[in-house]
């Protein structure tokens, strides 16, 4: 019984805490609501959240580029080609498929439907027009610098979501727009929040959002280029293996602070979030709508395919990914929780590295099930709320651009709801009708993003199975391990 308790332990421990931790951060979050606590505590009481969000992005980069790097590097080319193919066609198909789902579940249940169209009061604040959102002159086109454009780029200007350290109002959605008017350059900070009225703040400058889509581009092109030069490549080759096998041993070192920053990550949400009372019946419709279409696309049709697609038990190779979702859950960030879910493929799912390195961050950037699905319930709400009449060709035109703005989507906290503006303007509806949903949106989020990091893992999965002829398991583990680091 001991030694049964010691593997249980040792397999499941971390998990087994992260979600005693998630509960001790909601029991703490709802404890504390009532009281008072002034900003300057909140901002202490918010430190260790903090905390593990900066030590899991401070492993983004090094990640990606090196298992991209050495990953690709270490491929045939027809393999490569074959691998890639068959990971982009399965990435947009299923990702068409979340769309699809989510379309059909908004049309059944309608939750926006009955309601005026003063929908003010949905969303416990007054629909802001555009035309007295922004001073003319000020409006950036939010397409011009979603990451669908600015994909060759390491920085965009746009940050998409910005909590104000002065006033936590949750949510808060912060759009930084460039202030040319300002002979110091100023951005003006525009905080959409429920609340009646709009603010703008200044700031001294743009905090710039890593673009990680044109990191994975380029990690990937060098990759490919540093297989083809053979003995001339493989120094950097051993110095990218070299740098993934250590950020792998980081990630299995900093893993054990993870349950007591999640306390406090999901305590800090909770005790700023709006009161669910306020939130409306609408609202709530509209909540179990993604709920349900989330629950659906990631734990029947997902499952479903990698059944189909590998005649394995889809539900075994889910368990070894439970610390990765709880990760996600806890996190709102599938780039941030990348690291996790990259260490329970290889170590829970026995994934070939060579797959996981490749699947993984390419997935972590353009592949989200969970907010293409998000972003076609929402958009169709809107227009019920707004007894706006959608037609075939519109679907069919929310169903693109919800693929399309989940792909430009990045892997942070309610990046949804910023490229969603493009799924609003493609079928005339005013963009900043997602006042009405920015109230439960954190909630979304998270689960949203849970099935986006389960999206991806069951990804490489099939993309390891489809592919293991070419990836024979255990090759490419022994030929990395041999190497001296
Ligand atoms: N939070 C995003 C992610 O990390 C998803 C979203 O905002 O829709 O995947």
């Amino acid at each position: 019984l001991r030694q049964t308790l010691r593997n249980f332990c040792k397999r499941n421990g971390l998990l087994v805490l992260s979600v005693i931790a998630v509960l001790t951060g909601c029991v703490l979050g709802f404890m504390l609501r009532g009281s008072q606590l002034s900003s300057q505590a909140k901002i202490y009481f918010s430190f260790p959240g903090e905390l593990l969000m900066r030590m899991l992005k401070m492993l983004i980069l090094p990640l990606i580029t090196s298992s991209l790097m050495s990953g690709l590097s270490s491929m045939e080319s027809k393999a490569c080609c074959r691998m890639g193919v068959l990971t982009v066609t399965y990435y947009l198909w299923t990702t068409f498929i979340a769309v699809v789902v989510g379309i059909v579940l908004v049309i059944i249940v309608k939750p926006g439907v009955g309601t005026e169209m003063e929908s003010n009061r949905l969303g416990g604040g007054p629909v802001m027009t555009s035309a007295d959102a922004l001073p003319s002159g000020h409006r950036t086109p939010l397409f011009s610098q979603s990451d669908l454009l600015s994909v060759f780029q390491y920085k965009t200007d746009l940050v998409p979501i910005l909590k104000v350290p002065t006033r936590t109002i949750q949510p808060s959605f912060v759009y930084v727009v460039p202030d040319d008017s300002d002979p110091k350059g100023q951005t003006v900070y525009l905080e959409l929040t429920p609340a009646p009225e709009v603010t703008y703040k200044t700031s001294p400058g743009t905090s710039q959002q890593m673009n990680v889509l044109g990191i994975v581009i380029f990690s990937a092109t060098m990759g490919l280029l540093l297989g083809r030069m053979g003995e001339r490549g493989a120094p950097l080759v051993n110095v990218c293996q070299c740098i993934n096998e250590c950020v792998m041993k980081i990630i299995n070192a900093a893993v054990w602070y993870f349950p007591f920053g999640i306390i406090f990550l999901v305590a800090g949400k909770i005790l700023d979030m709006q009161d669910p009372s306020t939130l409306g019946r609408k609202l709530g419709w509209y909540t179990v709508t993604v709920l349900a279409g989330l629950f659906v696309h990631g734990f029947i049709l997902l499952p479903l395919f990698y059944f189909l697609l590998t005649h394995k038990n889809p539900f075994g190779y889910i368990r070894g990914l439970l610390q990765a979702m709880v990760i996600a859950l806890a996190t709102s960030s599938s780039s941030a929780t990348l690291p996790i879910t990259m260490k329970c493929l290889l170590e829970n799912c026995q994934v070939d590295r060579q797959i996981a390195r490749f699947v993984l961050p390419v997935g972590a950037t353009i592949n989200m099930d969970g907010t293409a699905l998000y972003e076609a319930v929402a958009a169709i709400f809107i227009a019920q709320v707004n007894d706006y009449e959608l037609d075939f060709g519109q679907l069919v035109t929310i169903s693109i651009t919800a693929t399309a703005a989940s792909i430009g989507a990045a892997g942070i906290p309610q990046a949804g709801l910023v490229t969603m503006v493009i799924v609003l303007t493609s079928v005339g509806l005013p963009p900043d009708d997602i006042t009405l949903i920015v109230a439960i949106d954190w909630v979304l989020d998270r689960f949203r993003t849970m099935i986006n990091v389960l999206g991806d893992a069951l990804a490489a999965g099939i993309i390891a199975h489809l592919c293991r002829k070419d990836f024979p398991l255990g090759a490419s583990r022994a030929s990395i391990e041999n190497h001296d680091c």
